[in-house]
């Protein structure tokens, strides 16, 4: 008996270990090579927060992201925002698509394009993972999951990505 929860332990962590690959938190769907979800975690209240990530595009073809969606009943909705500046304020607006041209990586970063999370019903909290749907149209669907990590200290400084947006 001993020798046998002894084994199932040892497995365990040997699955642990072929399963460490995934920590690298990375997700490929035909050309496109999706790298580190991450969403800011959100204060009791907000209403909003931001989702970010990267998009490489390894092929010759352009892609486009056409959506991204939360399968929770915490976000209302997913949608795709890019951020300009209006004389000092700093504001978004959704769009319809991401261009992922050939070749290129696109970055979704604090201050630039987002994935903004509207509707939400309760506070992200650093440490949680939400399984997030991209579409794109050349290559498809993916489900990666976004990282929730803590607002920093530095990202006060930038007036993007959580409740200060003027819509
Ligand atoms: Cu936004």
């Amino acid at each position: 008996m001993m020798m046998k929860t002894l084994s199932r332990r040892a497995l365990l962590i040997a699955a642990c270990a072929v399963a460490a690959p995934a920590l690298a938190h990375d997700y490929r769907v035909g050309d496109l090579v999706i790298d580190h979800p991450w969403a800011r975690a959100t204060v009791p209240g907000q209403k909003a927060g931001g989702a970010f990530l990267t998009i490489e595009n390894r092929g010759g073809q352009a892609d486009r992201l056409l959506s991204a969606a939360a399968p929770t009943e915490r976000v209302g909705r997913t949608e795709m925002h890019s951020m300009r500046m209006e004389g000092n304020v700093m504001r978004m607006r959704e769009i319809d698509a991401i261009d992922i041209p050939a070749g290129q990586t696109v970055t979704l970063k604090p201050g630039g394009l987002h994935l903004m999370f509207m509707g939400l019903t309760a506070p992200l909290k650093a440490g949680e993972k939400l399984p997030v749907v991209l579409t794109f149209e050349r290559s498809g669907t993916i489900t990666v999951e976004v990282h929730v990590q803590a607002a920093s200290a530095a990202s006060a400084k930038n007036p993007d990505g959580d409740s200060h947006h003027k819509h």
